[in-house]
């Protein structure tokens, strides 16, 4: 595929870059939210809230993801940003650039627990061919799930991927996962915020809080799923509002029945047994 040529043979790297990295409908937006306002939270002209370009854009205008940019023939502007570039890529970790997977930059890797993953991928999926095929069933999103025939490749091969090379290089590469984020949002986005090189300065208040809860408090909610939902440009933009539908954690009880629920689980057994990793909903 020429584009996808294109992005690993040309991709030249710099020494600040950001790569955020994810398999679809694992949270990526929230990601791609939270790592800009987290970047770019003292810029002068982003401190007031009109100014804010989340306000202004859907989070994947914002940061691009790169396959995407390359496929359009967008790369131009943000290949020769003078800022600091913040992108994004779903492709699998052996298929990154040289550069970026030698370890020039920072990269950040988003997973979430397979269940809510294929349900959020079916309902996208149905939502985006409204209208043609008909719908696709949950069995066989499941089946197709199972069985790691998905866009971008096989599931657990991906997470697994991003997670051998964050235990590699843990200052370089950050594993996170959806289902922490959502449970103890201020610790993980002090976690990120650090790993960024963009800490929020901690200073004990006394009390047992922080002076800084303010900050890291504005900064989750410029990127949280109730207020981007509700903004103009997310429910009536260019992209819409496909990218948010619940955000939560353990919609699949609503839709997925015991056995493919158990099917899933054993197939999560087998794949990440012995490699340190779980994929629980909590
Ligand atoms: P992508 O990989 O195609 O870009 P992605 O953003 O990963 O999509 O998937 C969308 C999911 O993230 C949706 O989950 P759901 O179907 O279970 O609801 C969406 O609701 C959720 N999402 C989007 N933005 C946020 C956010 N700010 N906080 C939490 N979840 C979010």
């Amino acid at each position: 595929m020429k584009p996808m040529a294109a992005f690993r043979s040309q991709f030249e790297c710099r020494n600040d870059d950001v790569f955020l990295a994810s398999f679809p409908k694992t949270g990526t937006t929230w990601l791609k939210a939270l790592c800009h306002t987290i970047l770019h939270r003292h810029d002068q002209e982003e401190e007031e809230e009109e100014e804010d370009i989340l306000t202004k854009k859907n989070p994947h205008q914002v940061v691009p993801t790169l396959e995407f940019s390359f496929l359009l023939g967008r790369v131009q502007h943000l290949l020769l940003s003078p800022r600091r570039r913040l992108m994004h890529t779903h492709l699998p970790y052996s298929y990154l650039p040289e550069e970026a997977a030698a370890g020039c930059s920072k990269l950040v890797y988003l997973a979430r627990n397979p269940k809510d993953t294929v349900v959020s991928m079916w309902h996208f999926y149905n939502q985006v061919h409204k209208g043609s095929a008909g719908p696709l069933s949950v069995e066989r999103a499941v089946e197709s799930f199972c069985s790691g025939v998905m866009p971008w490749g096989p599931f657990y091969e991906h997470v697994l991927g991003y997670w051998e090379e964050s235990k590699k290089r843990p200052d370089e590469v950050l594993f996170l996962k959806y289902e922490e984020l959502c449970r103890e949002p201020k610790e993980q986005g002090r976690k990120l915020a650090s790993f960024l090189g963009r800490s929020f300065p901690s200073t004990t208040d006394g009390s047992g809080g922080t002076d800084d809860d303010d900050e890291v408090e504005k900064v989750l909610w410029r990127s949280s799923f109730g207020r981007l939902k509700e903004l103009e440009v997310n429910k009536y933009g260019a992209v819409g509002d496909i990218y948010f539908r619940k955000g939560t954690v353990g919609d699949w009880k609503n839709y997925l029945t015991l056995d493919m629920a158990q099917c899933i689980d054993q197939v999560t057994r087998v794949k990440l047994q012995g490699t340190g990793l779980s994929l629980d909903d909590f």
